[in-house]
Protein backbone atom coordinates (compact mmCIF):
# COMPACT_ATOMS: atom_id res chain seq x y z
CA UNK A 1 0.00 0.00 0.00
CA UNK A 2 1.55 2.87 -1.20
CA UNK A 3 0.34 6.07 1.61
CA UNK A 4 -1.24 9.08 -0.42
CA UNK A 5 -1.55 12.49 0.89
CA UNK A 6 -4.67 12.99 2.17
CA UNK A 7 -5.11 9.68 3.26
CA UNK A 8 -7.17 9.57 6.85
CA UNK A 9 -5.22 8.55 9.99
CA UNK A 10 -7.71 5.62 10.20
CA UNK A 11 -7.61 4.22 6.77
CA UNK A 12 -3.84 4.65 7.40
CA UNK A 13 -3.85 2.31 10.51
CA UNK A 14 -6.09 -0.17 8.55
CA UNK A 15 -3.46 -0.23 5.89
CA UNK A 16 -0.89 -1.07 9.01
CA UNK A 17 -2.55 -4.17 10.01
CA UNK A 18 -2.50 -5.25 6.91
CA UNK A 19 1.72 -5.19 6.85
CA UNK A 20 1.65 -5.71 10.85
CA UNK A 21 -1.05 -8.73 11.74
CA UNK A 22 0.27 -8.78 15.34
CA UNK A 23 -1.48 -5.00 15.34
CA UNK A 24 -4.87 -6.23 13.62
CA UNK A 25 -7.40 -4.62 15.65
CA UNK A 26 -6.25 -4.02 19.22
CA UNK A 27 -3.43 -1.93 17.80
CA UNK A 28 -5.99 0.28 16.21
CA UNK A 29 -8.49 0.47 19.57
CA UNK A 30 -5.51 1.58 21.14
CA UNK A 31 -4.25 4.61 18.76
CA UNK A 32 -7.73 5.39 17.74
CA UNK A 33 -8.87 6.52 21.37
CA UNK A 34 -5.46 8.14 21.96
CA UNK A 35 -6.34 10.45 18.67
CA UNK A 36 -10.06 11.35 20.62
CA UNK A 37 -7.86 12.27 23.68
CA UNK A 38 -5.33 14.34 21.78
CA UNK A 39 -7.91 16.17 20.26
CA UNK A 40 -9.59 16.66 23.54
CA UNK A 41 -5.97 18.22 24.81
CA UNK A 42 -5.73 20.16 21.34
CA UNK A 43 -9.37 22.10 22.04
CA UNK A 44 -8.30 22.62 25.36
CA UNK A 45 -4.36 23.86 25.31
CA UNK A 46 -5.90 26.37 22.86
CA UNK A 47 -8.83 27.22 24.66
CA UNK A 48 -5.87 27.86 27.64
CA UNK A 49 -4.26 30.61 25.57
CA UNK A 50 -7.45 32.21 25.09
CA UNK A 51 -8.49 31.92 29.18
CA UNK A 52 -5.11 33.42 29.92
CA UNK A 53 -5.80 36.62 27.68
CA UNK A 54 -8.96 37.21 28.63
CA UNK A 55 -7.37 37.09 31.94
CA UNK A 56 -9.85 33.95 33.79
CA UNK A 57 -9.26 33.13 37.62
CA UNK A 58 -7.65 30.11 37.87
CA UNK A 59 -10.06 27.98 40.10
CA UNK A 60 -13.30 27.95 37.49
CA UNK A 61 -13.45 28.17 33.97
CA UNK A 62 -17.21 29.71 31.60
CA UNK A 63 -18.12 26.66 32.31
CA UNK A 64 -18.48 26.52 36.15
CA UNK A 65 -15.80 23.51 35.63
CA UNK A 66 -12.78 22.77 38.17
CA UNK A 67 -9.47 24.08 36.25
CA UNK A 68 -6.89 22.11 36.65
CA UNK A 69 -3.45 22.41 35.33
CA UNK A 70 -3.25 21.64 31.62
CA UNK A 71 -0.89 18.74 32.44
CA UNK A 72 -2.54 17.23 35.19
CA UNK A 73 -5.92 17.54 32.42
CA UNK A 74 -4.42 15.72 29.62
CA UNK A 75 -2.98 12.58 32.10
CA UNK A 76 -6.01 12.36 33.40
CA UNK A 77 -7.84 12.11 29.91
CA UNK A 78 -5.38 10.01 28.62
CA UNK A 79 -5.44 7.72 31.63
CA UNK A 80 -9.36 7.33 31.85
CA UNK A 81 -9.76 6.48 28.16
CA UNK A 82 -6.54 4.53 27.63
CA UNK A 83 -7.76 2.00 30.34
CA UNK A 84 -10.84 0.91 29.36
CA UNK A 85 -10.13 0.50 25.60
CA UNK A 86 -9.33 -3.04 26.52
CA UNK A 87 -5.91 -3.52 25.11
CA UNK A 88 -3.28 -2.49 27.82
CA UNK A 89 -2.60 -3.91 30.85
CA UNK A 90 -0.51 -1.36 32.82
CA UNK A 91 0.42 2.33 31.97
CA UNK A 92 2.97 4.70 33.41
CA UNK A 93 3.29 8.58 32.74
CA UNK A 94 5.92 10.73 33.12
CA UNK A 95 2.98 12.84 35.53
CA UNK A 96 2.59 9.73 37.91
CA UNK A 97 5.39 8.49 40.57
CA UNK A 98 3.93 4.59 40.15
CA UNK A 99 3.02 2.36 37.45
CA UNK A 100 -0.67 2.95 36.48
CA UNK A 101 -2.38 -0.72 37.11
CA UNK A 102 -5.77 -1.13 34.69
CA UNK A 103 -8.47 -1.66 36.63
CA UNK A 104 -10.25 -4.34 37.45
CA UNK A 105 -13.92 -3.76 35.81
CA UNK A 106 -11.41 -2.95 32.27
CA UNK A 107 -10.55 -5.52 29.97
CA UNK A 108 -6.75 -6.15 30.29
CA UNK A 109 -4.90 -6.34 27.15
CA UNK A 110 -1.21 -7.54 26.09
CA UNK A 111 0.09 -3.60 25.35
CA UNK A 112 1.56 -1.39 27.68
CA UNK A 113 1.09 2.44 27.18
CA UNK A 114 4.09 4.87 28.27
CA UNK A 115 3.71 8.84 28.11
CA UNK A 116 4.11 12.11 28.62
CA UNK A 117 0.95 13.94 28.51
CA UNK A 118 1.69 17.36 27.87
CA UNK A 119 5.97 17.76 27.51
CA UNK A 120 6.51 21.48 27.37
CA UNK A 121 3.41 22.54 29.16
CA UNK A 122 5.23 25.97 30.89
CA UNK A 123 5.11 27.19 26.95
CA UNK A 124 1.62 27.20 26.77
CA UNK A 125 1.32 31.19 28.26
CA UNK A 126 3.77 32.07 25.86
CA UNK A 127 2.11 30.49 22.75
CA UNK A 128 5.13 27.72 22.05
CA UNK A 129 4.01 24.25 20.61
CA UNK A 130 4.00 21.86 23.14
CA UNK A 131 3.06 17.95 22.95
CA UNK A 132 1.76 14.50 24.33
CA UNK A 133 5.10 11.88 23.74
CA UNK A 134 3.44 7.63 23.69
CA UNK A 135 5.23 4.51 23.95
CA UNK A 136 4.07 1.06 23.10
CA UNK A 137 4.99 -2.39 24.28
CA UNK A 138 4.01 -5.57 24.36
CA UNK A 139 3.60 -7.26 27.59
CA UNK A 140 6.64 -9.65 28.19
CA UNK A 141 5.54 -11.16 31.77
CA UNK A 142 3.54 -14.20 32.12
CA UNK A 143 1.06 -14.59 35.24
CA UNK A 144 -1.55 -12.58 36.58
CA UNK A 145 0.37 -9.51 37.73
CA UNK A 146 1.58 -7.05 35.04
CA UNK A 147 5.43 -6.57 36.30
CA UNK A 148 7.45 -3.02 36.68
CA UNK A 149 9.75 -5.40 34.42
CA UNK A 150 7.47 -4.88 31.42
CA UNK A 151 7.84 -1.11 31.32
CA UNK A 152 11.43 -1.35 31.69
CA UNK A 153 12.32 -2.15 28.24
CA UNK A 154 14.99 -0.62 25.99
CA UNK A 155 13.43 1.27 23.09
CA UNK A 156 14.14 -1.33 20.59
CA UNK A 157 11.20 -3.47 21.94
CA UNK A 158 9.05 -0.42 21.68
CA UNK A 159 6.38 -2.08 18.79
CA UNK A 160 5.45 1.73 18.05
CA UNK A 161 5.88 5.53 19.42
CA UNK A 162 5.17 8.80 18.36
CA UNK A 163 3.94 12.18 19.42
CA UNK A 164 1.19 14.84 19.06
CA UNK A 165 2.03 17.92 18.40
CA UNK A 166 0.22 21.04 19.30
CA UNK A 167 1.33 24.03 17.42
CA UNK A 168 0.11 26.26 14.58
CA UNK A 169 -1.78 23.09 13.68
CA UNK A 170 -2.20 20.08 15.39
CA UNK A 171 -0.06 16.55 14.07
CA UNK A 172 0.31 13.32 15.08
CA UNK A 173 3.93 11.88 14.03
CA UNK A 174 4.04 7.69 14.85
CA UNK A 175 5.72 4.76 13.48
CA UNK A 176 5.13 1.54 13.82
CA UNK A 177 8.40 0.10 12.73
CA UNK A 178 7.26 0.83 8.74
CA UNK A 179 9.09 4.03 8.43
CA UNK A 180 7.50 7.22 9.87
CA UNK A 181 4.29 8.95 8.77
CA UNK A 182 2.95 12.76 9.70
CA UNK A 183 -0.95 13.65 9.79
CA UNK A 184 -2.44 17.16 10.06
CA UNK A 185 -5.45 17.97 11.88
CA UNK A 186 -8.23 19.88 9.94
CA UNK A 187 -10.27 21.18 12.76
CA UNK A 188 -13.16 22.20 10.47
CA UNK A 189 -13.92 18.16 10.28
CA UNK A 190 -11.45 17.41 13.28
CA UNK A 191 -9.78 14.46 11.27
CA UNK A 192 -6.33 14.19 10.87
CA UNK A 193 -5.02 13.53 7.19
CA UNK A 194 -1.70 12.27 5.88
CA UNK A 195 0.51 15.28 5.53
CA UNK A 196 3.97 13.97 5.61
CA UNK A 197 4.16 10.27 4.15
CA UNK A 198 7.59 8.62 5.09
CA UNK A 199 9.44 11.17 6.77
CA UNK A 200 13.20 10.53 5.92
CA UNK A 201 15.47 13.23 8.28
CA UNK A 202 18.60 14.96 6.50
CA UNK A 203 21.86 12.40 6.90
CA UNK A 204 23.58 16.02 8.40
CA UNK A 205 22.33 19.62 8.61
CA UNK A 206 23.44 23.16 10.18
CA UNK A 207 21.40 23.03 13.02
CA UNK A 208 21.89 22.27 16.77
CA UNK A 209 19.09 22.59 19.62
CA UNK A 210 20.55 22.83 23.05
CA UNK A 211 19.69 24.63 26.22
CA UNK A 212 23.59 26.60 26.07
CA UNK A 213 23.06 28.35 29.78
CA UNK A 214 24.73 24.77 31.06
CA UNK A 215 27.64 25.12 29.08
CA UNK A 216 29.44 25.15 32.41
CA UNK A 217 27.74 22.38 34.09
CA UNK A 218 28.94 20.14 30.89
CA UNK A 219 31.48 17.76 31.11
CA UNK A 220 35.01 19.09 29.01
CA UNK A 221 34.19 16.41 26.00
CA UNK A 222 30.72 17.97 25.92
CA UNK A 223 31.75 21.34 25.63
CA UNK A 224 34.50 20.80 23.27
CA UNK A 225 31.73 19.18 20.86
CA UNK A 226 29.50 22.46 21.67
CA UNK A 227 32.89 24.56 20.76
CA UNK A 228 33.64 22.07 17.18
CA UNK A 229 30.07 22.63 16.55
CA UNK A 230 30.28 26.57 16.62
CA UNK A 231 33.81 27.03 14.83
CA UNK A 232 34.52 26.43 11.07
CA UNK A 233 36.36 23.13 11.17
CA UNK A 234 33.69 21.30 11.51
CA UNK A 235 32.20 18.67 9.15
CA UNK A 236 30.59 21.38 7.27
CA UNK A 237 32.95 24.13 7.28
CA UNK A 238 30.63 26.48 8.69
CA UNK A 239 28.98 27.27 12.08
CA UNK A 240 25.97 25.80 12.54
CA UNK A 241 23.20 27.83 13.72
CA UNK A 242 21.12 27.50 16.95
CA UNK A 243 17.82 26.64 16.90
CA UNK A 244 16.48 26.01 20.71
CA UNK A 245 12.76 26.56 21.63
CA UNK A 246 12.61 24.62 25.05
CA UNK A 247 9.97 22.72 23.91
CA UNK A 248 10.95 19.17 23.22
CA UNK A 249 8.25 17.75 20.51
CA UNK A 250 8.81 21.27 18.73
CA UNK A 251 12.49 21.22 18.78
CA UNK A 252 12.69 17.40 18.00
CA UNK A 253 9.97 18.22 15.36
CA UNK A 254 11.56 20.74 13.33
CA UNK A 255 14.93 18.48 13.49
CA UNK A 256 13.10 15.29 12.29
CA UNK A 257 11.62 17.91 9.20
CA UNK A 258 14.89 19.72 8.41
CA UNK A 259 17.72 17.65 10.04
CA UNK A 260 20.51 18.59 12.78
CA UNK A 261 21.23 17.45 16.57
CA UNK A 262 19.54 18.29 19.21
CA UNK A 263 21.37 17.49 22.64
CA UNK A 264 20.21 17.46 26.39
CA UNK A 265 23.34 16.37 27.56
CA UNK A 266 24.32 15.27 31.49
CA UNK A 267 25.29 18.19 33.75
CA UNK A 268 26.32 18.68 37.06
CA UNK A 269 23.71 21.33 37.88
CA UNK A 270 21.76 19.42 40.33
CA UNK A 271 23.40 16.45 42.10
CA UNK A 272 19.78 14.93 42.07
CA UNK A 273 20.14 14.57 38.33
CA UNK A 274 23.71 13.56 37.04
CA UNK A 275 22.15 11.78 34.05
CA UNK A 276 20.03 15.33 32.47
CA UNK A 277 16.99 16.31 32.69
CA UNK A 278 14.72 13.95 29.59
CA UNK A 279 13.05 10.60 30.96
CA UNK A 280 14.44 7.46 28.85
CA UNK A 281 10.56 5.77 28.83
CA UNK A 282 8.39 8.77 28.26
CA UNK A 283 10.47 11.19 26.28
CA UNK A 284 14.29 9.77 25.22
CA UNK A 285 12.94 6.63 23.60
CA UNK A 286 9.55 7.32 21.56
CA UNK A 287 11.76 9.49 19.86
CA UNK A 288 14.86 8.01 19.30
CA UNK A 289 12.31 5.20 18.21
CA UNK A 290 11.10 7.97 15.71
CA UNK A 291 14.10 9.06 14.40
CA UNK A 292 16.01 5.88 13.62
CA UNK A 293 12.81 5.04 11.69
CA UNK A 294 13.52 8.58 9.48
CA UNK A 295 16.68 7.29 9.12
CA UNK A 296 18.23 9.09 12.00
CA UNK A 297 20.15 8.15 15.06
CA UNK A 298 19.75 8.53 19.02
CA UNK A 299 22.73 8.38 21.53
CA UNK A 300 22.83 8.65 24.93
CA UNK A 301 26.72 10.11 24.37
CA UNK A 302 27.77 6.60 25.02
CA UNK A 303 25.93 4.35 22.70
CA UNK A 304 22.73 3.46 21.10
CA UNK A 305 19.87 4.98 23.06
CA UNK A 306 17.49 2.04 21.97
CA UNK A 307 19.58 -0.40 23.28
CA UNK A 308 19.87 1.49 26.81
CA UNK A 309 18.21 -0.54 29.21
CA UNK A 310 16.40 1.41 31.97
CA UNK A 311 16.58 1.00 35.52
CA UNK A 312 13.49 2.95 36.94
CA UNK A 313 10.29 4.34 35.25
CA UNK A 314 11.68 7.91 35.65
CA UNK A 315 15.15 7.50 34.79
CA UNK A 316 16.65 9.88 33.03
CA UNK A 317 19.62 9.63 30.30
CA UNK A 318 21.42 12.39 28.42
CA UNK A 319 20.32 12.72 25.00
CA UNK A 320 21.65 12.84 21.29
CA UNK A 321 18.98 13.09 18.39
CA UNK A 322 18.86 13.56 15.51
CA UNK A 323 20.74 13.34 11.92
CA UNK A 324 22.72 10.26 11.65
CA UNK A 325 26.17 12.16 10.72
CA UNK A 326 25.82 14.53 13.43
CA UNK A 327 24.80 12.17 16.00
CA UNK A 328 27.54 10.10 15.38
CA UNK A 329 30.24 12.46 15.57
CA UNK A 330 28.38 14.04 18.93
CA UNK A 331 29.00 10.52 20.76
CA UNK A 332 32.83 10.44 19.13
CA UNK A 333 33.42 13.54 20.89
CA UNK A 334 31.34 12.93 24.30
CA UNK A 335 32.99 9.38 24.38
CA UNK A 336 35.68 11.18 24.55
CA UNK A 337 37.06 9.37 20.92
CA UNK A 338 37.87 12.52 19.58
P1 LIG B 1 15.55 23.49 29.81
C1 LIG B 1 10.15 21.03 29.01
O1 LIG B 1 10.12 21.37 30.39
C2 LIG B 1 11.22 19.97 28.82
O2 LIG B 1 10.92 18.83 29.54
C3 LIG B 1 11.37 19.66 27.34
O3 LIG B 1 10.20 19.84 26.64
C4 LIG B 1 12.44 20.64 26.90
O4 LIG B 1 13.23 20.15 25.81
C5 LIG B 1 13.31 20.77 28.14
O5 LIG B 1 12.48 20.49 29.26
C6 LIG B 1 13.88 22.17 28.28
O6 LIG B 1 14.70 22.16 29.44
O7 LIG B 1 16.42 23.04 30.96
O8 LIG B 1 16.37 23.83 28.57
O9 LIG B 1 14.55 24.54 30.16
Amino acid sequence: MVPQKGMTLSEHLMAQEKTNPAARGAFSRLLNELIVAAKIISREVNQAGLAESMGFTGDVNVQGEEVQKLDEFANNLITRRLERCGVLCAMASEEVADIIEIPDRYESGDYLLMFDPLDGSTNIDVNISIGTIFSIVRRDSKGPTVLTSDLLRPGVEQVAAGYFLYGSSTMMVYSTGNGVSGFTMDPSVGEFFLSHPQIKIPERARIYSANEGNYQYWSPEVRKYMDYLKGTDNAIGKPYQCRYVGSLVADFHRNLLKGGIFMYPADNKDPAKPFGKLRYLYECAPLAFVVEQAGGYASTGQGRLLEYQPESIHQRVPLYIGSKQDVIEAEEFVSGKR
